[in-house]
């Protein structure tokens, strides 16, 4: 009897453990980017608008060791359509104060429906952030994709740059600079 319970309880799990790692189908998916895709977040993502990395198509997140089932990508017109916020981010070493713009953060986070999970924030060369949720609340973290009037580029700091703002005190130092990840294009939720 207790075998049979095993036996079954085995076979439940073996059930469960597929089906989560069953890839979307296409009728479970919100509408796909239009334009060429800028960040992708992944891991925790529910519903998601794309299905399981693909190793040839997604050479670049394979590249960085990345693997999901579903995620959530956005192209730049994806980011630009949430409310946008205006900020003035000043570090120690920069020249001088850089005037960013986009979402933020936790819009982007909500949207993909991961808002109150832990989040690593990684960029382009593989530099990675990990942001909690009390981090988060922290600051009005926004996700730019422009600085001082112009979109951010790839070979410059973007395409996207996670920061807060910083006017009306010091320039900030290594430490929380260290947190402001540039050339941002993928997001991994715990
Ligand atoms: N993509 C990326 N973002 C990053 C870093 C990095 O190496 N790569 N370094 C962090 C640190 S430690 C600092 S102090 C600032 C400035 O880094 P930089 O001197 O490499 O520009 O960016 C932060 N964001
Ligand atoms: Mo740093």
């Amino acid at each position: 009897m207790k075998g049979k319970i095993a036996a079954a309880l085995a076979g439940f799990a073996v059930v469960m453990a597929l089906a989560a790692k069953a890839p979307p189908r296409a009728d479970e998916l919100a509408p796909a980017p239009q334009g060429p895709v800028v960040l992708t977040i992944a891991g925790a993502v529910e519903t998601g608008n794309r299905g399981p990395l693909e190793p040839f198509a997604d050479a670049f997140l394979k590249y960085h060791d990345k693997r999901f089932e579903r995620a959530f990508a956005f192209d730049r017109a994806m980011l630009a359509r949430l409310p946008q916020q205006g900020i003035t981010a000043h570090a120690r070493t920069w020249p001088a104060a850089v005037r960013l713009r986009g979402p933020l953060f936790a819009d982007v986070l909500r949207e993909a429906g991961v808002l109150g999970r832990t989040v690593t924030v990684f960029a382009l060369d593989g530099y990675g952030v990990e942001i909690t949720p009390e981090l988060l609340e922290q600051e009005a973290w926004v996700l730019a994709i422009e600085a001082d009037g112009r979109p951010l580029s790839i070979g410059g700091r973007g395409p996207a740059w996670l920061a807060y703002d910083t006017s009306g005190r010091d320039p900030v130092g290594e430490e929380e600079e260290g947190r402001w990840v540039w050339s941002v294009f993928y997001v991994e939720a715990g």
